[in-house]
């Protein structure tokens, strides 16, 4: 209705009337808008007899120096932790003084993330499923962020986030499922291993094109803003995605239509084999923030605390102010880019050693819990043996499930299937007849 009344106003008019009148009634009528207006990003007031800049686009002085901005003047963008790397909390005031149940859940999580990446990605290695992304080194990101959201707050995730999903409550038989694209799998066996996705625990699927994610967040947020229902979205995405164009239209749509989004980054040192002094020559993710109009923030991602604080503490504000914010969590890719990549051939051994044995979330963890009597060794050696055997379990139960029926191939995009998909979907199945002995059908679900 508004878009017909709008363009029969254009042929009656003339485009410059109908903006002039658009104008006016800005001008004319008090703001309406609900919503949050940030002091600093309103403009200056418009008044010619001073000797000020008037323009429109920036609230600022004149200046009679000509002088470029530097990048990088403040160096370094500092990085906030609670804990030191042996586990000690620095500042009394900061310790989120979670309970011990909490802490042992984060851990228990953290470790079982661990088991399951180590058993896929063998599993990979022995050609028993098609490809696997490991998560180890950023487990203390994953838990840390997904504790300090509401559950029903919307994840959008990139694909190395698996953490998130578990933490939410997603059953190790489904992440098995997914990647064995057994009939049990969710996406029933469209997509590639990885790709989780859940409605029920609103983590949006996965989906391989890299930063498609962030504008989508950003619409999903302003829906949200628009519903008041006091949810937050949380979009991930690495360093090398914040290079796509899209990250650029997520943050800039986000931040002019002011919406409740956290935009977690994972710096983790790597996008596939290029390093972060080939990504970018600013400081970092963080660093690009001010320059879209948000609140940002780095924390040291291997500090389950930090990230916690930072992303509960977001979302309190995102929420209440309807304002997307940035956190940049610093951390390091330890795995393989992917079952795909080989890092030896782009990093060294050293290096990757440091980060395993030295500044790694779930020793640090440990060390925090150890320190007050909330774990020693025998619980450690009980609770490998335990979370291995639930994950060998699930492993063994995917493996032996059949594949999901052919046809499904054809469902789910439209409503009711079309007469091309319909014809498609029949001369499949007549393929596969005329040509059996070629198809393992005795695995796939009649
Ligand atoms: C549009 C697009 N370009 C390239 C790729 C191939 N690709 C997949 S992951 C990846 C690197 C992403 O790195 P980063 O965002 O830092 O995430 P990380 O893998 O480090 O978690 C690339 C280039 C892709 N999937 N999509
Ligand atoms: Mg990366």
């Amino acid at each position: 209705m508004a878009a017909a009344g709008g363009f029969g106003a254009l042929g009656r008019l003339g485009r410059h009337a109908v903006r002039r009148a658009a104008a006016l009634r800005a001008a004319t009528q008090p703001r309406l808008r609900a919503f949050r207006v940030s002091g600093a990003q309103l403009q200056q007031p418009f008044n010619t007899s001073e000797e000020k800049p008037q323009f429109p686009g920036a609230s600022a002085e004149f200046v009679d120096q000509l002088e470029f901005i530097q990048p990088n003047v403040i160096s370094g963008i500092p990085v906030y932790r609670v804990m030191s790397r042996q586990g000690q909390i620095i500042n009394p005031s900061e310790d989120p003084q979670l309970s011990k149940e909490t802490v042992l859940n984060f851990y228990q999580k953290m470790t079982l993330l661990n088991t399951m990446d180590r058993i896929l990605y063998e599993s990979q290695r022995q050609g028993r499923i098609s490809f696997y992304m490991t998560n180890y080194g950023e487990e203390g990101t994953h838990i840390g962020s997904a504790a300090a959201l509401d559950s029903n707050d919307l994840v959008f995730g990139q694909y190395r986030e698996a953490g998130v999903l578990m933490y939410r409550g997603f059953p190790l038989d489904l992440f098995m499922a997914q990647c064995y694209a057994n009939a049990d799998d969710l996406g029933k066996g469209r997509q590639m291993p990885v790709h989780y996705g859940s409605k029920d625990l609103n983590f949006v699927t996965i989906s391989s094109p890299l930063a498609t994610q962030i504008p989508q967040a950003a619409g999903a947020a302003y829906a949200v803003k628009r519903e008041n229902s006091n949810r937050a979205v949380i979009c991930y995405f690495g360093e090398g995605a914040a290079s796509e164009g899209d990250a650029h239209a997520g943050f800039n749509f986000s931040a002019t239509l002011e919406c409740p989004l956290i935009f977690f980054c994972r710096n983790n040192g790597y996008a596939i084999s290029t390093p972060t002094n080939e990504q970018y020559r600013g400081d970092g993710i963080a660093a690009r923030g001010p320059g879209y109009g948000m609140l940002s923030i780095r924390v040291d991602g291997n500090d389950v605390f930090a990230v916690y604080n930072a992303t509960k503490e977001a979302r309190r504000r995102a929420v209440a102010e309807n304002q997307p914010f940035l956190i940049e969590a610093m951390t390091y890719r330890i795995g393989h880019h992917s079952t795909s990549d080989d890092s030896s051939a782009y990093r060294s051994v050293d290096e990757v050693n440091y980060w395993d044995k030295q500044d790694h979330p779930i020793s640090r963890l440990r060390h925090y819990m150890t320190a007050r009597g909330w774990w020693d060794e025998d619980e450690e050696r009980t609770w490998r043996k335990q979370s291995r055997k639930l994950v060998m379990e699930a492993f063994e139960k995917a493996e032996r499930r059949l594949k999901p029926r052919p046809d499904l191939l054809f469902t789910d995009v439209y409503n009711e299937i079309t007469p091309t998909l319909t014809k498609q979907r029949d001369s499949m199945w007549r393929h596969l007849q005329q040509y059996k002995e070629h198809y393992p059908l005795d695995l796939y679900d009649k």
